[in-house]
């Protein structure tokens, strides 16, 4: 039995996420076409006869402008600690050299491959440059490039990670698909629908904390806060005569329901707490 721990590395939007769902045929990571969507880090666990594979999403590395970055930015370091292989990742389409800079700057302490990612997006020959531009680099042992669209990528990237992994134990029951609980994804799934349908500032200034979570017989009964900055932004999620958070509540009941396979009963309070993301205190309390 091969086992290990997969850490993904990358700017905002690499395509980290996307990838860790890709590989385990299983939406754990919430996806949005905005940066920063990601802001915890995800272990998903792939076990075969064969192999077990942890791979860990990790949130966009930036420079933090606020204690929440801080704490993001801790999981990222945490996150080069305890791999066994770093696959940093990289947009095909986005600037090279950005990526370089970040790589090349890691204090890392395992093995490291580059993955050029969302590479249906260009031509070949742009993927062969890009794949060009990342060898010899002294960071990657390896690079390699992969499409989340193209099915035949998948079982090409797991067989090349498994083989380059140690012989280990089982780190967690086979059965196991993640290491965090479904309260959690139910508050990402939330999270996720706040990205998709708001703008500007507000998914940046929102986090979600669920309050219940009760499993009775015939459904899943979740309450939780949707948490802001201001006033103005509560009346926002609310909308005209509720229409906003009805929205936001059906979309996000069917997302949880489809992940659980059960059905939801969902309650949602929309809660302001100014400056949530520079305070200690609200971090500690919401989960960061
Ligand atoms: N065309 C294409 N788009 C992708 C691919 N992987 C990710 N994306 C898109 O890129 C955006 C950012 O992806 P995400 O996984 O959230 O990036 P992260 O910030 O690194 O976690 C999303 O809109 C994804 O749908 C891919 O292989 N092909
Ligand atoms: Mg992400």
């Amino acid at each position: 039995m091969r086992s290990g721990f997969i850490n993904f590395f990358g700017r905002p939007n690499a395509g980290k996420s996307t990838l860790l769902n890709f590989l385990l045929g299983e939406k754990l990571a919430i996806v949005s076409p905005k940066v920063q969507t990601t802001r915890h880090r995800i272990k998903g666990i792939l076990t075969t006869a064969d192999y077990q594979l942890v791979f860990s999403d990790t949130p966009g590395i930036i420079d933090p402008k606020y204690s929440l970055h801080k704490r993001m930015m801790e999981a990222v370091r945490t996150a080069l600690e305890d791999a066994d292989l770093a696959l940093l990742l990289v947009d095909v389409a986005s600037d090279l050299s950005e990526s370089d800079s970040i790589f090349s700057q890691l204090k890392l302490t395992a093995p490291a491959w580059v993955l050029v990612t969302q590479s249906d997006k260009v031509k070949a020959a742009d993927v062969e440059k890009a794949i060009q531009f990342f060898q010899g680099k002294s960071y990657a042992q390896k690079v390699l490039s992969v499409s989340a669209q193209r099915k035949s990528d998948k079982d090409v990237l797991l067989r090349e990670i498994a083989a380059a992994l140690p012989e280990g134990p089982l780190y967690f029951p086979a059965d196991e698909i993640s290491d965090a609980q479904t309260r959690f994804f139910a508050s990402e799934l939330i999270r996720e629908k706040i990205f998709e349908l708001t703008s500007e500032e507000i998914p940046y200034h929102t986090t979600v904390m669920v309050r219940e979570f009760q499993e009775k017989t015939t459904l899943t009964k979740i309450v939780a806060d949707i948490i802001v900055h201001r006033e103005s932004q509560k009346a926002i999620l609310l909308g005209e005569r509720g229409a906003m958070i009805k929205k936001l509540g059906t979309a996000a009941r069917e997302s949880i329901e489809e992940f659980i396979a059960r059905k939801v009963f969902l309650e949602l309070f929309v809660k302001v707490r100014p400056k949530w993301r520079e305070s200690e205190l609200f971090l500690d309390e919401y989960g960061y």
